[in-house]
């Protein structure tokens, strides 16, 4: 195993099915995009990659875990929360429902996850301006509101799609540095975890 890297932060993806999370780490990890919907169903196989990015002039690896958005998979999701540093929340800019559900699915993370983790909120799809019905000021008013940050993306286009993980991990260096998040503890249960997940890890660096 390389330790060629500052930190390792675990990340994961949550929103509601079909707002482009799988999309987002697509776009991220192989400069792709991927027109046909294919649901995440199976959370038992590894949907997770990694990516090595620079952050606070910091060489970080980012495992990040793609997660399924349907309702009746959130308690298997639960399971995933206490062991990650950053989580973006996205929702789609052309589906108010996705919009609205942004509280419940904060709410959860709030419950079930590490407290001092750091949160990005993604409008995604913003390459669709015409079948836009969630303004940029109502993304960003709901950010400043819940104490997240904020960004509107596209994995189709990548705009803002790699800042949106860099600004993640940027943020969580800086509550390192102030003391507020504990990386040993972090990492600790990243090992553990790749442990048991190491017959059939796979990474698309
Ligand atoms: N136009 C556009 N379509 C997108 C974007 N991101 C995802 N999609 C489409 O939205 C659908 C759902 O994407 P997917 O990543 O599977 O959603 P997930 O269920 O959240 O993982 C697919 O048909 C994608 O092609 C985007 O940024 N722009
Ligand atoms: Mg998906």
């Amino acid at each position: 195993m390389s330790y060629s890297y500052a930190y390792l932060f675990k990340y994961m993806i949550i929103g509601d099915s079909g707002v482009g999370k799988s999309c987002l780490l697509l776009q991220l990890t192989d400069k792709q995009f991927q027109t046909v919907h294919e649901p995440t169903i199976d959370v038992e196989s590894d949907v997770f990659a990694t990516k090595m990015i620079t952050a606070d002039s910091k060489p970080i690896k980012l495992e990040i875990w793609d997660t399924p958005g349907e309702e009746r998979f959130i308690s298997i999701t639960r399971a995933y929360y206490d062991v990650n540093a950053g989580a973006l929340l996205v929702y789609d800019i052309t589906r108010r429902e996705t919009f609205d559900h942004l509280a419940a699915w904060l709410e959860d993370v709030r419950r079930f996850a590490n407290e001092d983790m750091t949160i990005m909120l993604v409008g995604n799809k913003c390459d669709l301006p015409h079948k836009r019905v969630v303004s940029y000021a109502e993304g960003e008013k709901f950010a400043k509101e819940h104490g997240l940050i904020f960004v509107e993306a596209s994995a189709k286009t990548a705009q803002n799609v790699e800042e949106a993980f860099i600004k993640t991990a940027g943020a969580i260096c800086k509550k390192i540095r102030d003391g507020v998040f504990l990386v040993p503890e972090c990492q600790l249960l990243f090992f553990c975890f790749c442990s048991r997940k190491a017959e059939n890890q796979y990474s698309r660096n």
